[in-house]
């Protein structure tokens, strides 16, 4: 009954409806299967863009200025910030609040901060499920915010159907700071705060080291030199991800300068997450993406499932319990132990 209230609520879009759909996936609580398996069906409309970077890169800032420029075009936003450096909200940090302000009285936005369970910068481990009732709400477009630190990163594209890096020019050692698969996650490039030095630099840099792993490194060069091949005009080049050319088949990551905080270069990111959506769609990606996301969520679905069984209702922690004192001994191994319990399973699932 109180699922049926809190499905009734989210289908009207109402804003206690959503965030009581939320609080339900987000901790877990009893239900949370079934609301899930209920909202499955009106999901996979919305955009999901992950937005990655450093601490203080402008992530926030950029999300915010998407968020306008989207709410411009008349779609509507739903901002998951999953950052422990800096909340969306929470009144840590009073200049967020600030920021938020001109969009937090809009009812086509829709902001969260999620808090992280573990490291320091892991996605919170529901991130996926909310981003989906965001989804199930008819959320356009879904931003996605996560600190860059080690694995997240690579988390964050494995959700989004987009992801943007945002990297500023005094963020260490330019381009080198960059761990290796890093690069290789992001679609599209922010450089931000181009008012400060430094910025064409490094985006000279990041549209070079694309070009070398590529194996194209002189097209971009001379580009970048102001010999245009393809006459386009604004345009350094045309990627065969770009409007124009003949194969969707690989997607060229734009770099791109912005400075968020002055709501300057918004526009060309806007217009880039756009042909890369086209893209994804006409190369099939969307749906591979799609497809594996799925996939995956499965499998830690059943992962799970099947640990909380093991560990409470089967008998093998009794299995191990037992042969502790021969382990001790020196008499069997852990992996002996293992082995049997594994055995066993297995002979579980035959009978
Ligand atoms: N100079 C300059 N500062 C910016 C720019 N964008 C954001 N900032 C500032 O950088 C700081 C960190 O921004 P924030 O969006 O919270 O970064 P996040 O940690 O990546 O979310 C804030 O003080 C912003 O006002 C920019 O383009 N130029
Ligand atoms: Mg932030």
């Amino acid at each position: 009954m109180q699922l049926e209230n809190t499905l009734a609520d989210l289908r009207a879009r109402r804003p206690a409806g959503l965030a009581r759909a939320i609080s339900i996936v987000e901790n877990g609580r009893s239900g949370f299967e079934q609301l899930l398996t209920a909202i499955h069906p009106s999901t996979g409309r919305a955009r999901r863009i992950g937005l990655t970077g450093p601490p203080g890169a402008g992530k926030s800032t950029l999300a915010h200025q998407l968020t306008a420029a989207y709410r411009a075009q008349g779609l509507t936003v739903a901002v998951v910030a999953v950052d422990p450096t800096s909340p969306f909200t929470g009144g840590a940090l009073l200049g967020d609040r600030i920021r938020m302000e001109p969009v937090s009285l809009d009812e086509g936005v829709f902001i969260r901060s999620m808090a992280t369970r573990g490291s320091l910068g892991g996605l919170a481990t529901s991130t996926r499920e909310v981003c989906d009732v965001l989804d199930a709400a008819g959320f356009d477009r879904l931003l996605i915010e996560t600190v860059g630190v080690g694995q997240s990163e690579l988390d964050v594209a494995t959700m989004a159907d987009s992801t943007v890096l945002v990297l500023v020019p005094e963020s260490g050692d330019g381009i080198q700071a960059l761990k290796s698969g890093v690069m290789e996650i992001a679609d599209l490039f922010v450089v931000n705060k181009a008012d400060r030095p430094g910025a064409e630099k490094l985006q000279h840099e990041i549209d070079v080291t694309l070009g070398f792993r590529r194996g194209n490194a002189f097209r971009r060069l001379r580009a970048h030199h102001g010999v245009r091949l393809d006459g386009a005009e604004g345009k350094r080049e045309r990627g065969p991800g770009e409007p124009g050319s003949a194969s969707p088949a690989a997607w060229e990551p734009p770099v791109l300068l912005a400075a968020a905080s002055r709501g300057e270069g918004t526009g060309p990111i806007v217009e880039g997450l756009d042909r890369h959506f086209a893209w994804l769609t006409a190369s099939g990606q969307l749906a591979e993406r799609r497809r594996r996301r799925l996939t995956r969520r499965t499998q830690d679905v059943v992962r799970r499932a099947v640990d909380r069984w093991m560990w409470r209702e089967s008998q093998v922690r009794t299995i191990i319990d037992e042969r502790l004192d021969d382990m001790v001994a020196g008499r069997v191994s852990p992996y002996d132990v293992a082995a049997d319990v594994v055995a066993g399973l297995r002979e579980g699932v035959r009978a």
